[in-house]
């Protein structure tokens, strides 16, 4: 038994919490002094600041830690809203309180506040990456040519993560949706054009019912590209719905298209379900991301754990080590 070893097995011990390498995966929730600080009602369960239930990222949430019984002790996910989770994460924020939610990306919160994602080193979420994607009811394509001018629009609409974030940030600012819409468009004539090309209505009577789903990043999405099929001509009855409800309303037909969706990965409990009645028409933006997300000050080693369970822990066993008077073998005894 050297020092060294004794040493070794000192650092390690130290790499175990965060109050030594900062808050930076996944795994680390599962320490219980953090565990303890997410603990908001006191029921001995962290709590996870989640979103609509609806939504693929709280479908994806859910299934790991109700699959997963060291999980399930640990976490309750509080559903609530992307308005909800958003003023949570600003409640917080403001104190420099312990905090994790359910992000994503397209955010306008990223813009506003210093968070980061957790390294997900348990695969909570799946990796690979995803898309928004443009999805219509089957048949829209065909049922007229007008309809078939529509969907000409709607096979071209893509964007990019800056585009979005723009849209998102003017309407956290205070902006009407249709305003920041409208100011997109404005001051993207050209690549405008490309989504329209030469595909006005040719008949005004025809209504198209757009489902949307209230995130930040669909409805920017769908706000900009409603105004643009609106000055195209088109006859637009613009809904906001469910997640499931838009999913199950494009495939009975009752909804004619939406730029909502988050595929393959995200959604992939609705696409499942549904994919062989619904028309997969084009991904309107690439490079969408979800997590769980925390302010950065919970990623440095000089954060305060007020809730800490176990404090001074490291300090007697760093001191026994030093003087060489422990085994590895009482150190893990201890550590029991
Ligand atoms: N989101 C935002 C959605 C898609 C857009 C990631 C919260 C979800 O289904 O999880």
């Amino acid at each position: 038994m050297t020092a060294g070893m004794l040493l070794g097995s000192y650092s390690q011990a130290g790499h175990a919490t965060v109050q030594t390498e900062g808050l930076t995966k996944i795994s680390q929730l599962l320490d219980s002094t953090v565990v303890k600080a997410l603990d908001g009602n006191g029921n001995g369960k962290g709590d996870i600041t989640g979103i609509d239930s609806g939504s693929g990222e709280m479908h994806i949430l859910n299934a790991f830690i109700s699959g997963n019984s060291t999980w399930s002790a640990k976490y309750d996910v509080i559903a609530s809203s992307g308005t909800g989770m958003t003023t949570a994460l600003g409640k917080a924020y403001a104190t420099q309180s312990p905090i994790v939610v359910t992000l994503w990306s397209p955010h306008w919160a990223f813009s506003k506040y210093n968070l980061t994602y957790l390294k997900d080193d348990v695969g909570m979420f799946p990796s690979g990456g995803d898309h928004v994607v443009t999805l219509a009811r089957k048949g829209l394509n065909t049922t007229d040519a007008n309809a078939q001018h529509l969907y000409n629009i709607l096979s071209r609409f893509h964007w990019t993560v800056a585009d979005c974030n723009s849209v998102m940030l003017a309407i956290q600012n205070g902006a009407t949706p249709a305003a920041a819409a409208q100011a997109f468009i404005s001051s993207h004539q050209s690549l405008v054009k490309t989504w329209v090309g030469n595909d006005n209505a040719t008949d005004k009577n025809e209504q198209f019912t757009y489902g949307y789903v209230a995130w930040s990043d669909t409805i920017a999405n769908s706000n900009v590209l409603k105004l643009v099929l609106t000055q195209s001509g088109f006859n637009i009855n613009f809904k906001q719905l469910d997640a499931g409800v838009v999913y199950s309303s494009l495939a009975d037909g009752s909804l004619d298209f939406t730029t909502s969706a988050w595929l393959p990965s995200t959604q992939a409990n609705y696409w499942s379900q549904y994919n062989t009645s619904i028309d997969w028409v084009h991904a309107n933006l690439d490079g969408a991301v979800i997590g769980l997300v925390v302010p950065t000050y919970l990623t440095l080693t000089t954060y305060k754990w007020t809730s800490s369970s176990t404090p001074g822990f490291e300090a007697p066993l760093f001191v026994l080590a030093i003087v060489g008077l422990v085994s590895v073998k009482t150190y893990k005894k201890r550590r029991n």
